[in-house]
């Protein structure tokens, strides 16, 4: 049984606890020794519990001082696991700070590849003067490729080693001139159309890439003249490079034109007075064309007596070059982004 006097040391204890209290670093300690100073084998708890075995007279001013001592440690207990509390979490917002005022990440743009923007502005001037846009397959069979272009089987363009050849039957088109082929096909004139698109020759080097892209264009009418076809394609180049140029026809040969024509511009760097772009001629071939060969009207069915035409081709990769001054063939197939992020928008 406990005498008076461990009562009266009860102030002691108290004090013993709030230090303890006080030290603590984490609400796991403060749990523990919340058990320690209030659970059934602590001293405040039996002292309590004892109270009934004290002389009658004693028991008013010891259970005063028990419960008042317990009543403090509560205090405390509960006191510290607030501060507990909001140090834990001054520490989390400490390590989550967001400093809401630096400025944004660069978020950089796309935009267009610069043979698509090539190819864009082509299509609208065409477009503009009231040329049609066809499309086709890259798949093509060799009738349309060659066949029906008047290119025959000893040709050099059909060799094993400009080709690339699925099976006797399929390749991929080296030209869009099929397009225009199966165009004739289905229509008949008067038409006026631009075909676009990707074709395929199995050529690699400097200067080469086994994929690139062509726009040709095709108009058959009643009296369309050599005359219509200079003046189309003067336009043209004018409206493309929006700088003034001068043409120069000169004779050539395709096995789907007669006559034909290569078609050079004065320099656009040089303005024709030589450099080494043009090599110090002054002017820059730029496309080929020429009347449409008597023979492809029978191979599609367009009354060739009545109805005449002219057609031309020109590399898409060639302008973009130029209008651009990209000096190398293979900065388009290499998703550079030293050489993209200069044509963003
Ligand atoms: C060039 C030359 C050319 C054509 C393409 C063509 C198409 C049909 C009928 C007649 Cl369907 N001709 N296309 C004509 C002349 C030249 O391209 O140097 N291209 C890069």
């Amino acid at each position: 049984m406990p005498d008076l006097e461990a009562y009266n040391q009860l102030e002691r204890h108290v004090l013993q606890a709030v230090e303890d209290i006080q030290s603590t670093q984490s609400e796991s300690e403060l749990d523990q020794l919340r058990v320690s100073l209030l659970g059934k084998k602590a001293l405040v708890t039996h002292l309590i519990r004892s109270i009934r075995h004290l002389p009658s007279e004693s028991r008013p001013v010891a259970g005063k001082s028990a419960a008042a001592a317990k009543s403090r440690i509560e205090q405390e207990l509960q006191t510290k696991r607030v501060d507990l509390r909001i140090a834990a979490r001054n520490r989390r917002l400490e390590s989550e700070k967001v400093d809401v005022t630096l400025p944004g990440r660069e978020c950089s743009r796309g935009g267009p590849h610069p043979l698509s923007r090539t190819m864009d502005r082509m299509l609208e001037i065409f477009s503009g003067i009231g040329f049609d846009i066809v499309v086709g397959p890259e798949i093509e069979d060799d009738y349309h490729n060659f066949e029906a272009l008047n290119i025959p089987p000893e040709h050099p363009a059909r060799a094993m080693q400009d080709t690339f050849y699925f099976n006797d039957q399929k390749l991929l088109r080296t030209h869009t001139s099929p397009v225009q082929i199966r165009y004739m096909e289905n229509n008949s004139p008067p038409m006026r159309v631009v075909a676009p698109g990707r074709v395929y020759r199995c050529d690699s080097d400097i200067t080469h890439s086994p994929m690139f892209h062509q726009l040709e264009g095709l108009v058959v009418d009643e009296h369309t003249t050599f005359a219509d076809l200079k003046g189309v394609l003067e336009y043209f180049v004018q409206e493309f490079f929006e700088v003034d140029l001068n043409l120069r026809f000169r004779p050539s040969y395709f096995p789907f034109t007669e006559p034909s024509a290569e078609v050079d511009i004065s320099c656009v760097f040089c303005e024709g007075s030589g450099c080494s772009v043009c090599k110090k001629s002054g002017w820059l071939e730029v496309l080929g064309c020429g009347m449409v060969h008597p023979a492809l009207y029978q191979n599609v069915g367009i009354d060739g007596e009545r109805f005449t035409g002219y057609a031309f081709g020109m590399g898409v990769e060639r302008f973009t070059m130029l209008r651009y001054g990209v000096n190398d063939l293979r900065l388009f197939f290499r998703n550079d982004l030293e050489l993209l992020r200069q044509f963003q928008w």
